[in-house]
């Protein structure tokens, strides 16, 4: 039997952008009468580019109002378009090629079907402009076996670009800003436990001396 070598101390991490985007029917042909949105689940890469070098197949796990919820795509696009009225959690179990040895990965998605927030701009959210929701996350696999370790350096994966583009939500500037605004967040915070401090002191002084 050949011996599984592990890449000791080594860690790499693969990008994926998973979530959904939604578009009302207005009353065109769904599945069924009652149904008002075509939705499109998917996992992919920050490019689109090809990832079954290393997700061998992805399983969506759809609310039980629909027929075969579960739906297991096994070659790319890994992705799931259907109709319905309703936002649900979706269970994603992504399944890694299986040179990998590695288990499968669950994660959740909730649909999101209707805009809760204006354009950005304080309009509200045109008609027929699709509702999006996703998420980037880092897959890591660490001390991957040694010819999955092969396979992941020989593929080329795109990360994020620098800066923020019509085409992706996702980069280091809008990571930077948002490290920025958590920040802020936290000095305001602070500022006003320091406030409510004094006030409480002062109250407390002003009890004292009666
Ligand atoms: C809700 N808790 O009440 C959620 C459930 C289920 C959505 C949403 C089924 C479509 C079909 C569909 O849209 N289910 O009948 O095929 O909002």
């Amino acid at each position: 039997m050949t011996s599984i070598k592990r890449m000791k101390g080594l860690s790499l991490a693969r990008p994926i952008i998973y979530g959904n985007s939604a578009t009302p029917l207005n009353g065109k042909k769904g599945g069924d009468a009652d149904h008002t949105h075509r939705w499109t689940i998917s996992v992919r890469g920050v490019n689109n580019e090809d990832i079954s070098y290393f997700i061998r197949k992805v399983a969506f796990k759809l609310h039980d109002t629909y027929d075969n919820p579960n739906r297991v795509i096994e070659k790319p696009p890994f992705e799931v378009t259907e109709t319905g009225w309703g936002e649900f959690d979706i269970i994603i179990k992504i399944h890694f090629n299986p040179i990998s040895g590695e288990k499968p990965l669950t994660l959740y998605h909730h649909l999101k079907l209707h805009p809760y927030e204006d354009d950005g701009l304080g309009n509200p959210w045109p008609k027929q402009k699709p509702v999006t929701s996703y998420s980037y996350d880092e897959i890591v696999f660490n001390e991957p076996i040694d010819s999955f370790y092969t396979i992941l350096q020989e593929n080329t994966t795109s990360n994020v670009p620098l800066k923020k583009t019509p085409h992706h939500q996702f980069s280091l500037q809008a990571e930077q800003e948002e490290v920025e605004r958590l920040d802020k967040a936290l000095k305001t915070t602070a500022q006003e436990i320091v406030r409510y401090r004094e006030k409480c002191k002062k109250l407390e002084a002003e009890l004292a001396s009666k």
